[in-house]
This record gives C-alpha cells, structure tokens and sequence, in this order.
C-alpha cells in the first residue's frame, strides 16, 4: 500500500485520496512516492485560490528536473485533479437541477397557453431545457454584446500586474456552476496558436487577449519558448510583444522551455495548462511556432488548433503541408490590412479550397474547417476570428467531442509520460548500464547489430518472460 497522502483543502476535505492498493509487483514503486510536503500543499491551495503568485511557483514546480520536485509536482497535480473532480460533480448537479426546472416551467407555460399544440408545448420545453444547459454550461463564448461595466471596470490593467508581481490576486470568479471554482472541467476552453515564425501568433494572442478580458474572461498564455531550437532572446521578445496583456490582472502570461522537447512543445504544458484552469483561468491560449510537429503535439494539449498563417499565395501555399492543414480546426491568415488586406484574402480563399480536398478533422461533427483573414491590428477582425472560435467549440460541445477529445488526449499524454519515465530509469539502471556497456566490444566487432544488443540487454534485466540469447 502506499502511505496515505492526504491534505485538507480549505473547506477541510481530504483532497488527496486514501491509500492506493498496489499490485504486489509494483509494490516497491511505494517507497518512490513522497507525502505531500506543506510547502507544497500551500502552493496547491494558493493556486486553487486563484493566486497568481502560487500559480507562478507551481508551474516552476511542474517544470524543475529534480527529483524531488518532481514527485511533489505529481502531488500537486492530484490535488488540482482532486479539486477538479469534486466541482465537476458540483457542476453536473447544478445543471441537472436547472434542467429540471426549466422543463417544469415550460411544461407550465405550455399547460397554461390555451390553444397551443402539443407539438408546440415539447418545443417550447426542449427550447426551455436547451436554455438552462446554456445558463448552467460554461460562458465561454461571452463576447463584446455580454460585457458588463462591471467586467469592463474589472479588466482594467492593474498597475502592476506581470506575474509574481503585486498584483498578484485574480479578481475573484464570477460565481457560476461548481460554486467559486470557475476554471473546472470542461468548462475551460484551450486554444492553440500555431504557425510559422513571424506569422504574428504573439502580436494576434496580445489583441485577443485584451479582448477576451474586456469582455470578462480569464486568459492564461502559454508561449512555448522555442529558444532551444533557435537563437535566444525569444523569451524576452515575446514577453515585450506581450506587454499590455502581461500587465493585465485577469491574464497571466507565461513562456514554457521546451528543453528541446520534440515538436517543441513543453512536456509538462498539459500539466500546466491544468494548473492555469485550477486558477481559474477559463481560456487558456498556447503559442507554438513552426510547421510540422509542432502543431501535431499541441494539438494533444488543447481543444481548438487555430494554425496563424502569413499572407502568402501560389508557391508559398505548397510549403504549408497537408499533414499541418489536416490537424487545423481553423485557419487565419494574419496581417490582412493595408497593402496585404488582397493578398490575405485570396490566401484564405486557397486555404479554404485545401481544406475540402482532404479528410475532416471530426467527421462525427459538421466541422469541416474554417479558413478566414485576420488583422491583429483591427480589433473588430480579431472578435471576428474568436467567434469562429466559439462556433467550432459550440460544434465540438453539442457532438460531445470535447470530453471525448479531452480523454483521448489524457491517453496519449499517459503513453508519453511513460516513454519518457522508462527510458530515465533504463539510463538509471545500474544493471541496463552495465549490460549495454558490456555490449559495446561485440558491436564495435560487428558480431552484434544494435538492435539485437538492445533486445538482449532488456530481456536480461527484465523480471519475468523469456531470457534472450545473445
Ligand atoms: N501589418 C501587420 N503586421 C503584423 C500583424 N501581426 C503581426 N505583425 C507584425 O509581424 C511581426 C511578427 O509578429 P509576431 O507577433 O512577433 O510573430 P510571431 O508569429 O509571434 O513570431 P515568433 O514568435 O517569432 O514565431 C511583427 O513585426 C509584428 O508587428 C498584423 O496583423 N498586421
Ligand atoms: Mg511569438
């Protein structure tokens, strides 16, 4: 069994689960798993306060190397998860009960119409039952028309806001389903931002931003820093394209080492896109930059893929490759004002031609991909853009792809998780190091093939199955 890990949430629940029945042979994986340490359990509370601080730390947490952290890191996150769970039942209780009473009203509406249908009563229900889902679902296509001079007050940037900075508390949530918890499952939407270098992801993320926190969002970004596939300076260049949006107190503005993770995206992203959504964050935007698999790794981390696209036609167009145009859930085509205002709209034309020439994305939705023009610089174009947005994650709601999209993500990020933690205990391994180094002089003599060597050393140390000859 493993120890009990238990913390007391600020409600004074146990937000870590009861002991873990192990099967016998992974018991020795026990001694492995730390108790939660107070330091720890604190982050995990400021973080689910909305602490913009905690938040701060926590993800600095999720990305350290060490040992140690890392088992508080996986600590933390059950913690998030914990809390998660527990509001998600909240949230579908909540909207059970409004379902129910919207149905009650317009079953008494329709009793007390005289001379309507029966037809017309079940519609006027339905519609009824449909409205309440929406009251109770999440309020995420809120836009310029539900803006509040409350929310606009609120959206205000704060003197001073970056993150760790003073001010360091989110207004609180707006209250809503799953009680203070705002930022719970799925109520979240994740938004990728792909595309070349230069196509203006950051300069397009800043104007957003700014939009979706006027209108009353909560907007994390995570820019994948990709100074360790190029030259640096990255990070201070897209903090400083971000400055507005880095001093806003409803946004958190966040740059991820990729440490050279493949297609550039941050191993840990998925983790720290949790952590933003436990801080109630209700949007949460990752840039990535370049073409390829980049946008095939984001895509398991988010829940809409907006590819950002210069304004480029003919030639330019064969360079943007199938593969990268079949995982877009939309496509901009950025810089459309001034001189390139043409251009960009013949770009989405072409654009919007490719994508009927290959398999839709979701074929269980009427989703067949969007390609439209944007200019980061007309704000009108950019609520334009995220409506397209919120259309395709309307789609994506109503064909219950989003969970469906969340859990199969959940499962590949699971299979990562164990590449990457098999392969650090194989290097680990005292025994596997020994083998493979006894290997070497039979390679080196070619009486072995690599791939034979490596077969022979897992079997050897392996506990059970058969032994391998060499
Ligand atoms: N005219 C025009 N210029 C833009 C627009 N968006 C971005 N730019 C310019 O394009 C250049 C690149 O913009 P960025 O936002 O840094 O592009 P990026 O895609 O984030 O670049 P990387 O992060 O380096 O991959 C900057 O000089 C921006 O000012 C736009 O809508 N119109
Ligand atoms: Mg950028």
């Amino acid at each position: 069994m493993i120890a009990a890990r238990v913390m007391r949430g600020p409600v004074g629940r146990a937000v870590i689960g009861a002991a873990v029945p192990l099967p016998g042979g992974w018991a020795r994986l026990a001694s492995g798993l730390a108790e939660i340490q107070p330091a720890t359990q604190a982050l995990a509370q400021g973080v689910m306060a909305g602490d913009r601080r905690s938040l701060s730390r926590a993800i600095t947490l999720i990305e350290s190397s060490r040992e140690e952290h890392r088992r508080q890191a996986e600590l933390l996150l059950d913690a998030v998860l914990e809390r998660r769970r527990s509001d998600d039942s909240q949230s579908a209780a909540a909207k059970a009960r409004a379902t129910a009473r919207a149905a009650a009203e317009a079953a008494a509406a329709a009793a007390s119409a005289k001379g309507s249908t029966g037809a017309e009563a079940m519609g006027a229900a339905a519609e009824a039952a449909v409205a309440a889902e929406a009251v109770v679902d999440s309020d995420l296509a809120r836009g310029p028309a539900t803006r509040t001079e409350e929310e606009s007050a609120a959206s205000a940037p704060a003197a001073s806001g970056a993150d760790g900075g003073a001010a360091s508390e989110l207004p609180s949530p707006p209250a809503g389903p799953g009680g203070e918890f705002h930022g719970g499952w799925p109520s979240t939407l994740r938004v990728g931002i792909a595309g070349p270098p230069g196509a203006g992801k950051s300069t397009l993320i800043e104007a957003l931003g700014q939009q979706l926190c006027a209108w009353g969002h909560r907007v994390a970004v995570l820019a994948i820093d990709p100074s360790s596939t190029r030259t640096g300076g990255s990070i201070l260049g897209d903090r400083t394209r971000m400055t507005e949006l880095s001093r806003n107190r409803r946004a958190f503005v966040r740059p991820s080492p990729t440490r050279g993770a493949l297609g550039g995206v941050a191993a840990h992203t998925n983790d720290v896109v949790l952590l933003c959504e436990a801080a109630g964050f209700d949007i949460v935007l990752v840039e990535t930059v370049g073409l390829g698999q980049s946008e095939v790794a984001v895509d398991a981390t988010v829940d809409c893929l907006a590819l950002v696209l210069p304004p480029a036609g003919g030639d330019e167009l064969q360079g943007v490759k199938k593969g990268i145009m079949e995982c877009a859930d939309i496509v901009a085509v950025n810089k459309a004002d001034g001189d390139m205002a043409r251009q960009a709209r013949l770009a989405a034309l072409e654009y919007k031609r490719a994508l009927t020439l290959i398999p839709p994305k979701h074929p269980m939705t009427g989703w067949r991909g969007e390609a439209t023009t944007v200019s980061a610089l007309q704000p009108d174009t950019v609520a334009t853009l995220w409506s397209v947005v919120t259309r395709f994650r309307a789609e994506m709601t109503a064909h219950g792809e989003v969970r469906r999209r969340r859990a199969a993500q959940a499962g590949q990020w699971l299979w990562s998780q164990l590449e990457a933690q098999a392969l650090e205990r194989l290097r680990k391994d005292r025994a596997v190091v020994t083998a493979a180094a006894g290997m070497l002089g039979r390679l080196s003599e070619g009486s072995i093939s690599p791939r034979r060597a490596a077969h022979v050393v897992l079997e050897n140390q392996w506990d059970t199955g058969p032994k391998a000859e060499a």
